[in-house]
Order: structure tokens, then sequence, then C-alpha cells
């Protein structure tokens, strides 16, 4: 083979390898808005137990494991693991409460057009939710079937800020974390993204401003644009 041919396939390669073949979503504050039903479960929880618990507080909780929440929630008081395993199973009765209301309206906006429009162009679609309802509140949004793999807080030991939990959901699809587009709406989850490598998108509030790209929402973005500017 000449040099050149062979420094062409080369390049053809490298351009194979590094091209965007996946997007991964988080889900909450993402594909749905389940944020106010976790702080009025944990609201709930807070005022049986004389806690004060406030909505910005809840912003702290965005994206973090149901375990670092509790923590977050309690500010520094101490707690025995015995009691809180009970707090949380009784805040998460609390929220499974709550999931009863989504319904496909729930999606937020441009969600499921997005989703089409990114399989139509032959990208994978992932999930990488710190939730352990994720497939619930997959399957009531009626989306189970829009992803190829769904990461959820079952799936990875480390949560977010870990980037475990997006490797493994790239390692389902079969992609390199340099191939996957992660879009993260929380602190926690940009940090996992960029650790593991992932090109990142932003959604929505101040502290994502680390991604490689910033957007309010979705529904604002457009599946080419986020090829051509990532890959
Ligand atoms: P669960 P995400 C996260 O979902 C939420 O943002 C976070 O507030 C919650 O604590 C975490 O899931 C665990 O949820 O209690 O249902 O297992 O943003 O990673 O989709
Ligand atoms: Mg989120």
């Amino acid at each position: 083979m000449c040099s050149f041919c062979y420094i062409t396939e080369v390049l053809e390669d490298q351009r194979v390898a590094t091209s965007i073949k996946a997007f991964i979503f988080d889900l909450d504050g993402v594909i749905t808005d389940t944020a106010e039903f976790h702080y009025l479960a944990w609201k709930q929880l807070a005022e049986e137990e004389g806690i004060s618990f406030t909505r910005e507080d809840n912003e702290q909780l965005r994206g973090v494991s149901r375990r670092e929440s509790l923590n977050r929630m309690l500010k520094g008081r101490p707690i025995d693991d015995v009691t809180a395993n009970l707090w949380m199973e009784r805040k998460n009765v609390y929220y499974k409460e709550f999931l009863h209301q989504i319904t496909p309206d729930h999606a937020l906006p441009g969600v499921p057009h997005f989703l089409t429009a990114a399989r139509n162009a032959g990208i994978l679609i992932g999930l990488g939710s710190a939730s352990k309802n994720a497939r619930d509140v997959l399957e009531r949004l009626e989306l189970r079937n829009a992803f190829d793999a769904v990461g959820d807080g079952y799936s990875v030991v480390n949560s977010k800020p870990a980037a475990d939990l997006f490797i493994w959901v790239a390692g389902r699809l079969n992609v390199t974390p340099q191939q996957a587009v992660v879009f993260e709406d929380a602190e926690a989850g940009v940090e996992a993204a960029l650790t593991g490598g992932f090109w990142t998108v932003g959604i929505g509030s101040a502290n994502v401003q680390k991604a490689h790209l910033l957007t309010d929402g979705i529904g604002s973005l457009n599946v080419e644009t986020v090829i051509s500017r990532m890959g």
C-alpha cells in the first residue's frame, strides 16, 4: 500500500472512531421533571421528623443518589444505617405515590421528537439515571422502547459524580466515551460525564457551565447540530 493511502486510511479510521454513535440521557431534569416529586417526598419525611427542608435545599439533591440525598437533607445530623434505610424506604413510598401522576404528557418539551430524530439518524440511545425508579418512570412516559440501554440506580455501585454509570451504559451500547454525548442537568452528572471522557451537553441551570454545549432544554436542540459540535 502507498504511504499516502495508508495515512488516508488511518485518518478515516480515526474519524470513524471519534464520530458520535450514541446519546446518553439523564432522566430527572432532562427527559422529565421528577425533581418536584422528589422534593415533596423528602419534605414529607423531613416534616414528620421535625427537620426543616426547603425547595432551595432540594436543589442540592439533583442528580445524586438516594443515600447522598438523605445525607444532604440531614445537613450533618448523625444517623445510624438502620434508621437511614428506614427513612429512605419511607421517602421512596411517598415518591412512588407521586409517580402515579406521570403520563406521556410529562416528557419535557421536544423530548419524544428529539429521541425519534436521533434514532432516525442512526444514533444509539441510552439512559444514565441515578434513580432506582427510572424504569418505572420511562414506562409511565411510554418511552421505554426509545432506549437501547437503560442504566439506573441499580447498575453500578459508585453513583454520580463518579463516571461509572455513564461508562456502564456506553459499554451496553458498545461505544467508547468519545463516541457518546451525555445530556445532563446536574453538576454531579456533568462532572461524571466529563470525568469519563464523554462529550457533554449541560441543560438548564448555572451548575452545568463546564459542559461542552449549554442549552435550556432538549427542545432547543437539533440532532445534527449536536453531532457536528461534538465530533
Ligand atoms: P431514587 P437522575 C436522580 O435522578 C434525581 O435527580 C435525584 O434527585 C435522586 O435522588 C436520584 O435520582 C435517586 O432517585 O430515589 O428514585 O432512586 O437525575 O439521575 O435521573
Ligand atoms: Mg438529573
